[in-house]
């Protein structure tokens, strides 16, 4: 095979890309000739048409290469396995792997826009201050429930846990606890109980949930060394008030984990749900789903309603009733 010449497979390659089919142009050829050869990777971040990548077994000290997305791959996030070449400056994501899982938050028109792919952990993380609201933790739980994962609570800054409010804090774990969800209580301070979250993260993709300032981008700079998430919420309000896109970041954890760092993961919530997937993320709805009188119920008003009949013999928590009920009218009212 001659040195400027473009392998069969090289050549497939750059028809498919070209919508009329044609042979490809020598700048096409060159450009081609340039890339390494196919690799398996994982997008770190997206920068519009370009994104970072990095060998899906990356560790903390590997550098990302920047390469250029084909047209046709439009919806890349971090997160997604891909197949990628690599280039003396600037390397091309040629292919998507299929997704296990998708997180997705609304964009300024209310779609749908995915943010983070391959999350396979999502842990909701509370403080006692910003003191917690019970409703917010039933939406996170819910989205997490909805996408088939079992989310895991972390109580962060136990180091301020200390007179009435520790009561109070405790009480409200209790009825998740009653749910059977993990709960982990930790100090990103002082490195209390940071061992079992380590443990709980490891081998997995992980996304940290919850209110501004609990404490997330803190927890992400300890469990992944190389990460630099700006911690503080003033920082997030500029953030916020930029109107940029501001885009996900994937950092590895020393354990083989990974975590995705996303400021717009806020608002990763239930807007997309109909009533009847946010009943089924309520966990302790479930056994008596198919109970109800009618078949469409909502499990609001409407009499012969299993769910409000668990909730009157307190086999369903009254909060939780009312939690779920406030999700629903809201969704409703859209
Ligand atoms: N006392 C205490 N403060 C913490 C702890 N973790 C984080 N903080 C502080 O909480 C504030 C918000 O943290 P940040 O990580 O930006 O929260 P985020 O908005 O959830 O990302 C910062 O001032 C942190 O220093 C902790 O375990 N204990
Ligand atoms: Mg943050
Ligand atoms: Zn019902």
């Amino acid at each position: 095979m001659g040195k400027r010449k473009l392998t069969i497979q090289q050549q497939r390659r750059i028809r498919e890309r070209r919508r009329d089919g044609g042979s490809p142009s020598p700048a096409e050829m060159a450009a081609d000739r340039a890339l390494g050869p196919e690799r398996e990777g994982v997008v770190i971040t997206r920068y519009g048409s370009q994104a970072d990548v990095l060998p899906p077994d990356f560790s903390a000290d590997d550098q990302p290469q920047r390469c250029h997305i084909r047209a046709n791959l439009t919806d890349l996030v971090t997160g997604d396995r891909i197949v990628w070449r690599e280039g003396h400056d600037t390397g091309v994501i040629e292919r998507a792997r299929t997704r296990q899982t998708i997180m997705a938050r609304p964009d300024k028109q209310g779609r749908s826009r995915p943010v983070a792919a391959n999350v396979d952990r999502i842990a909701v993380v509370i403080a006692p201050e910003p003191r917690p609201h019970a409703s917010l933790i039933d939406r996170y739980l819910v989205a997490a429930e909805t996408q088939g994962i079992r989310p895991l609570i972390i109580l962060n800054k136990v180091d301020l846990l200390t007179g009435p409010d520790a009561g109070h804090l405790k009480a409200l774990l209790d009825t998740y606890a009653e749910l059977d969800y993990e709960v982990l209580r930790v100090s990103a301070r002082n490195g209390d109980g940071m061992g079992p979250l380590f443990a709980y993260l490891a081998d997995h993709t992980s996304v940290l949930v919850g209110q501004s300032g609990v404490g997330k981008s803190t927890l992400v700079n300890i469990l992944c060394p190389g990460a630099a998430a700006t911690v503080g919420s003033l920082s997030e309000q500029a953030a916020k008030g930029r109107h940029t896109t501001t885009s996900a970041t994937l950092y590895a954890m020393p354990n083989g984990g990974r975590l995705i760092d996303s400021p717009g993961i806020r608002e990763f919530g239930l807007w997309h749900l109909d009533t009847r997937a946010v009943a089924e993320g309520f966990v302790e709805f479930r056994p008596v789903l198919g109970g109800c009188r009618f078949r469409d119920c909502r499990h609001l008003d409407e009499p012969g309603c299993a769910v409000l009949e668990a909730a009157a013999r307190g086999q369903i928590q009254a909060r939780r009733l009312a939690s779920y009920q406030h999700i629903v009218r809201e969704l409703l009212d859209h």
